[in-house]
């Protein structure tokens, strides 16, 4: 077991052919969860698992699993994967990585003819972005009882497309009941969309925990008015109230150093007309912290920050708590896994916390769950330019293999 190599090769062209679905002149992929292009990436990877031997079995939520069997058809599968949906200006590994990595591991025990006690299998999480249809990890998190199938079927996206309506266009609402899927455990390979791995020259995170986030949405509204004949002082100007607030948030960020994070990353304006005043703003909010407790802090200071701004200039508020979602713990055993797999493969590692979402932080209420870091070129992430090396990719995929054998090689009462 601890000489087998994944082909870092194989993976790599896996990545290059899904990055095809969606690419982008600048090098990235634009891949909305459930879009014609979601529903070709997602047709690939099935085609790609069945190709490998494994079983396709979809959710009402268009979670998809790939298991390939193991001698002990009772046990609970070992579970890898990630999402193949990406941002607007989105890159070739984000989510993609985590899913091809799995692949290529039942790749890899198919070539060894390897057999393993346990099932092996490779999920491929719905709308993980949170992009399309806001909050994010939402497959994984109606998979994790965070949210109903039928809350997430009602969301719509900016031009009143229903989640439902859409996951049923594409052909991916399955019949099986999000989260009726026991899992031994859950591992997953990301890149770190961070700057730390590649700063200290660390090909692997070992990651311990997951950032909480708090997303809100704001709507402020004044009085839309003319330009011109409209004194300063009796403006009820929305835009000015609403800058007021992105600066607050950002404040907020700042004064929570050295882990908080803070972004407002979706604006709008009503009517948007250089000669009108704006009647109306609508913006969203994004925290995030790797303590709860601080995240409450900031969460506290941005609501009373809001409601005075808005009071002063004499704005009506309306503020949305869109999403929670706490800081938390990995698996200690399949952090120490991936750590072995790491050291066993002679990949250098540290010890990392995830300041981005992912599946695996819903997954983590399943099973016991894990997390695998392979650096990204400049840290940067949710761009097109986004990239990581060939050989990274490959060592984290290494790691991979070795955690995902080390559970479901395991004989006796899993
Ligand atoms: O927002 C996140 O952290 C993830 O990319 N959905
Ligand atoms: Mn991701
Ligand atoms: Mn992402």
């Amino acid at each position: 077991m601890q000489n087998l190599k994944i082909d870092g090769d194989r993976l790599w062209n896996s990545l290059m052919e899904m990055a095809k679905i969606g690419a982008t002149e600048k090098g990235g992929v634009r891949r909305l969860a459930l879009t014609d292009l979601d529903r070709e990436s997602r047709e690939l990877f099935a085609r790609w698992c069945e190709d490998s031997g494994c079983t396709v079995t979809v959710d009402r939520v268009g979670n998809m699993f790939a298991r390939r069997p193991g001698r002990d058809p009772s046990k609970e599968p070992v579970m890898s994967g990630s999402h193949l949906d990406s941002q607007p200006t989105g890159g070739k590994y984000d989510g993609a990585y985590g899913v091809l990595a799995a692949l290529e591991v039942v790749r890899t025990l198919n070539d060894a003819g390897v057999e393993t006690e346990a099932p092996v299998e490779i999920a491929m999480w719905t709308n993980e972005e949170g992009s399309r249809y806001a909050p994010a990890m939402m497959g994984s998190g109606v998979f994790a009882g965070v949210f109903s199938t039928e809350e997430v079927h009602a969301k719509i996206d900016t031009e009143g497309k229903s989640f439902g309506e859409e996951l049923r266009r594409i052909g991916y609402e399955g019949g099986e009941t999000p989260g009726d899927h026991p899992a031994d455990s859950y591992f997953e390979c990301h890149i770190e969309q961070g700057p730390i791995l590649e700063r200290e020259g660390v090909p692997v995170g070992v990651v311990t925990d997951a950032n909480g986030q708090r997303w809100y949405e704001v709507t402020v509204t004044g009085v839309e008015s003319h330009a011109g004949p409209t004194p300063m002082e009796t403006r009820k100007d929305a835009l000015v109230g609403a800058a007021q607030m992105i600066s607050l948030v950002n404040e907020i960020g700042l004064n929570n150093l050295p882990n908080a994070c803070a972004t407002v990353g979706m604006l709008e304006v009503y009517p948007n007309s250089r000669n009108v005043i704006p009647g109306q703003v609508f913006f969203t909010i994004d925290f995030r912290h790797p303590d709860d407790t601080v995240l409450s802090r900031m969460d506290t200071a941005l609501k009373a920050g809001l409601a005075r701004i808005a009071d002063e200039i004499g704005l009506q508020l309306d503020r949305h708590d869109l999403w929670y979602s706490p800081p938390i713990p990995f698996d200690p055993d399949c952090v120490a896994a991936v750590r072995r797999g790491a050291e066993l493969h002679g990949h250098g590692h540290r010890d990392i916390v995830s300041g981005a979402g992912h599946d695996a932080v819903y997954m983590a209420r399943m099973c016991p769950t894990a997390m695998i870091f392979v650096p990204c070129e400049g840290g940067i992430s949710h761009n097109e330019v986004e990239n990581a090396t060939r050989e990274d990719l490959a060592a984290g995929c290494d790691v991979l293999l070795h955690a995902v054998m080390e559970r479901a090689l395991r004989t006796g009462a899993s």
